[in-house]
């Protein structure tokens, strides 16, 4: 009998293009990151930042503010963009995500149908309850390097991982 599985091959990013834009956006203030355990939706379970797919007629950083108002009950202030995600899954499935970050917000963020918040010391970020691929650019993150990633995925196991610094950030971001 032959092994009809086919054999991985990481995507060619160079002429990749995501069905689908979404966002994460993560509030930053007085050293503790705002995180929280997702409750529907992709990643349910996992920690992660506030965000969701863009809708039609929204911009990356609008369909960031309705996704962390509709999750958190918060309003971010002083965003701006800090990075960009790339994921391929093996079933077809693909996202670009626009990553954001905000020096503070207002109202208490509230636990919602879709998320609980987690007040999280930023050097205690608990990347074992992530998706895999965040401990390989969080750090960029947190440290304010513009970083690009880009991931392969079969589920929740990352098969390939790539990420990319520059040294300015790239026209388009806000
Ligand atoms: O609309 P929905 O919540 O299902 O959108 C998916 C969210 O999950 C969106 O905010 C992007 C985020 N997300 C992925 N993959 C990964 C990942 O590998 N790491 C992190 N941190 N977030 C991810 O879809």
């Amino acid at each position: 009998m032959t092994d009809s599985s086919p054999e991985f091959r990481p995507t060619d990013w160079s002429s990749w293009r995501a069905a689908v834009v979404a966002t994460l956006l993560f509030v930053v203030k007085d050293g503790q990151v705002l995180l929280i355990r997702k409750k529907r939706g992709l990643g349910a379970g996992k920690i992660n930042g506030p965000g969701g797919k863009v809708e039609a007629g929204e911009t990356p950083l609008e369909g960031a503010l309705r996704e962390t108002e509709e999750e958190l009950g918060i309003q971010p202030s002083g965003v701006r963009e800090a990075g960009r995600l790339g994921f391929q899954f093996v079933d077809g499935m693909s996202l670009y995500v626009h990553v954001f970050r905000a020096d503070g917000c207002t109202g208490e963020p509230q636990e919602t149908a879709e998320a609980a918040p987690l007040w999280t010391p930023a050097d205690r970020i608990p990347f074992e309850e992530m998706w895999a691929d965040d401990q390989y650019w969080f750090h960029h993150f947190l440290a304010g390097r513009w970083f690009e990633g880009w991931f392969d995925f079969d589920g929740d196991t990352l098969l390939s991982s790539r990420i990319d610094l520059v040294e300015t950030t790239p026209e388009g971001a806000v």
